[in-house]
């Protein structure tokens, strides 16, 4: 069994800030906001809550884009604010992870500003500046280089121009991320989420990408660089190493092979990363937009192949959604007729696997993508730009270019929580900055709190069991019956006890040949989404659309 570690068995909560709840009536959510919620985070049972970025930022991509590491946004409240909350999650015995955005800094913070001030300025070399600019392409669109007037050149920025990229390779930069990181760490948080942590180090040089016309994907060159582990082995020696904290490390494109070199249990670099891999499985070639069917057995290679290569090395992170990503329960269960034994579907799958649940918020009471029709209502720079870029192309009818964005576009998961059935679900007494998914009526926590059969509720009872039971952190991981394109069976093992999940992905019914012979003879069935079924484990299981069962050893 892998050392014990409270990080190992805790469940995660996000919070993305401006949409969880607004306590002023200006339509943000802000600081007061969650902590007028902290008692339902605790009723809800999770042991850490991750914020998205609250620091000061323009809000050019809300707030991944920061001006100033060590000051709360305005529209989210102030220092005090921020102190109260983290004593009020302690006092809780919640810890508190935060959001580490040090791949870029916005144009708008004092070090950019100095270095774009004059060639030989101190700060200069802190950003990575060129004569002329290579051929790669942005994440949000357009070439990853923008020409500063001033002094005439080009600097990196591989998200919007209004995040150039740190140079990592500059010793002074690296020491001023770890003064920041030791200033919150010394305040009390508990540990962090590293945004695109794996594109720190770029290939000197800074090669053309080779393939592709005028503007090409780079990634080759700054995915999981040259340089990447001696960076985060030093961040750990200098700042983690000395605090009990828990990090994660989002890494764009990592195979678990890649994620290992990370989260080594003697590489002391970062406790988990978040995979894509899972992300990918409805892209096609042409990126994310370009949306695909899948097929339950990829989708269970997947998983199982993290599974299994992490096993007793390194430590799986789990998440099925997040705020980048579209909602779990339109894009991998059903969002209508079976919204509720779907969306419970998938949280039974997303506490049983091995490693650490990340909930995102909302997810817990299903809610779902939100499709409006209007590109006037989307906020996310992302999406606005591919619009833009896609009209422009006109190659494209404008139906099928809302249909990507509705299925795909980050706003998906922004939209304001639901908290009742007043006035935008409760989250706002004003506007709010983004529309609420007109589904809060019938779909919003006070209604699913008073229903014990609801998803909240269900949640609630998973992360309990999980509590409960140690097999769930610490057991093996086995995959059964991989061809099978309906269900979705594993079983979990820790010295004598064994656990079996068994989840079917579809909206028919289905029948599960379980293989009884290698399955223990006394397990009993302790979680399911509907009431009255089989309570023991015969030759032939027979599923109801998006039914999950979970048995464990009696
Ligand atoms: O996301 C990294 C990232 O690559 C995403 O932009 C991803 O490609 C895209 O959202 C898929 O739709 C992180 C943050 O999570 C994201 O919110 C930020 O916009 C981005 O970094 C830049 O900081
Ligand atoms: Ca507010």
């Amino acid at each position: 069994m892998a050392e014990r570690m409270w990080w190992k068995e805790a469940v995660v909560y996000q919070i993305y800030p401006r949409s969880f709840m607004d306590s002023n009536g200006d339509g943000i959510g802000d600081l007061k906001g969650i902590l007028a919620k902290l008692d339902y985070l605790k009723w809800l049972g999770v042991d850490v809550v991750w914020f998205s970025p609250i620091y000061e930022s323009p809000n050019n991509d809300m707030g991944y884009d920061i001006s100033d590491y060590r000051s709360i946004m305005a529209q989210f409240g102030t220092m005090a604010d921020f102190d109260r909350l983290l004593s009020g999650l302690h006092q809780r015995e919640m810890r508190l992870v935060m959001d580490l955005v040090v791949n870029h800094t916005s144009d708008e913070h004092e070090w950019f500003r100095q270095a774009r001030a004059a060639k030989d300025n101190p700060y200069r070399d802190y950003y990575i500046w060129r004569q002329k600019p290579n051929n790669w392409s942005s994440f949000f669109g357009g070439s990853a280089w923008e020409l500063d007037e001033k002094t005439n050149e080009y600097y990196l920025h591989l998200f919007s121009a209004k995040q150039p990229d740190l140079n990592w390779d500059n010793p002074r930069v690296r020491a001023e991320i770890h003064d920041l990181m030791r200033w919150w760490l010394d305040k009390g948080v508990d540990g962090f989420r590293m945004d695109v942590i794996g594109c720190i180090s770029k290939t000197p040089g800074l090669p053309d990408a080779p393939e592709g016309g005028k503007l090409a994907w780079g990634g080759a060159f700054f995915l999981n660089g040259p340089r990447v582990h001696e960076y985060l082995r030093e961040m750990n020696a200098e700042v983690l190493s000395h605090y009990d904290v828990m990090t994660v490390g989002e890494t764009l494109s990592v195979t678990p092979k890649e994620a290992l070199e990370y989260t080594g249990f003697n590489r002391a670099e970062l406790n988990m990363v978040f995979q894509f891999e899972l992300m990918d499985i409805d892209s096609g070639p042409g990126g994310k937009w370009d949306v695909r069917d899948w097929q339950v057995s990829e989708f269970k290679r997947i998983c199982s192949r993290w599974q299994r290569e992490l096993y007793g090395r390194g430590w799986n992170s789990l998440y099925l959604n997040n705020h980048d990503q579209p909602r779990m329960v339109s894009r991998f269960g059903q969002d209508g007729k079976y919204r509720v034994e779907s969306a419970k579907m998938l949280a039974t799958l997303l506490h049983t696997l091995q490693g650490t649940p990340f909930i995102y918020q909302g997810e817990e009471i299903g809610m779902t993508n939100v499709c409006f029709e209007r590109i006037e209502d989307y906020r996310d720079i992302e999406t606005i730009n591919w619009y833009k870029e896609q009209m422009a192309q006109g190659e494209r009818p404008v139906k099928e270019i809302m249909r990507s964005i509705c299925a795909k576009s980050r706003d998906n998961a922004r939209t304001p929580m639901q908290w009742s059935e007043a006035a935008h679900g409760g989250f706002t007494t004003g506007i709010p900055w983004l529309r609420v998914n007109p589904n809060y009526r019938t779909l919003n926590v006070e209604q699913e709190r008073a229903d014990a059969d609801s998803v909240l509720n269900y949640y609630r009872r998973l992360i309990r069991f999980r509590r409960e039971n140690p097999v769930v952190v610490y057991g093996d991981y086995t995959l059964l019956e991989p061809e099978d394109e309906t269900v979705y069976a594993f079983t979990r093992r820790l010295g004598e006890v064994c656990l079996l999940t068994v989840l079917n992905f579809t909206a028919g019914e289905q029948t599960f040949a379980s293989p009884s012979g290698l399955l223990p003879d006394n397990l009993r069935l302790v979680l399911c989404n509907y009431a009255g079924g089989e309570t023991s484990v015969g030759p032939t299981l027979h599923l109801r659309p998006y039914e999950a069962r979970v048995y464990l050893t009696a």
